[in-house]
C-alpha cells in the first residue's frame, strides 16, 4: 500500500480538509506555502500518465472540489495553484496520483 492509501484508510493520520467517497484532501506534511493541501484518490492511480479513460470523472471531481477546499481555507479570492508532478524530472516522490493545492503567498512563475 502507498502512504496515501494508508492515509485514506486511516492507518496513517493526516489533517483532513475534505472527504468524498472516492478521494480525500489533507494538509501536506511538508508545506511549501501557507496553504498546501493534497487531493488524492482513495484508489491508487500511480501517476496521471497511467490514469485510464474510466478515471476521467474521478479526476474531474477532484479538480472541481478545489474550489470548495480553497473557499474553506480562505484562499478562493486570493488565488491558488494546482500542481501534479508526473515522473522523476517533475519531482514526483509518492507514486500515487495527487494534486497539490498551493496558496497563501505570491507564487513564482515559472516554477523551479
Ligand atoms: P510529490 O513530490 O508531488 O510526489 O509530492 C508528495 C507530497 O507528499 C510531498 O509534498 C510531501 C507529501 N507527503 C509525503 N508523505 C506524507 C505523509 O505521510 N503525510 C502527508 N500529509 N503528506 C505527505
Amino acid at each position: 500500500m502507498t502512504i496515501f492509501e494508508k492515509i485514506a484508510t486511516g492507518e496513517i493520520p493526516a489533517k483532513l480538509v475534505h472527504e468524498a467517497d472516492d478521494f480525500i484532501a489533507f494538509h501536506d506534511v511538508s508545506p511549501q506555502a501557507p496553504v498546501h493541501v493534497l487531493i488524492v484518490p482513495r484508489k491508487c492511480i500511480p501517476r496521471v500518465a497511467l490514469a485510464a479513460a474510466g478515471d476521467g470523472e474521478l479526476l474531474g471531481r477532484m479538480l472541481l472540489a478545489t474550489r470548495g477546499i480553497a473557499q474553506k481555507l480562505g484562499v478562493l479570492e486570493s488565488g491558488y495553484r494546482l500542481v501534479i508532478n508526473n515522473g522523476p524530472d517533475a519531482g514526483e516522490s509518492v507514486p500515487h496520483l495527487h494534486v497539490h493545492l498551493l496558496a497563501g503567498r505570491q507564487l513564482h512563475w515559472p516554477p523551479g
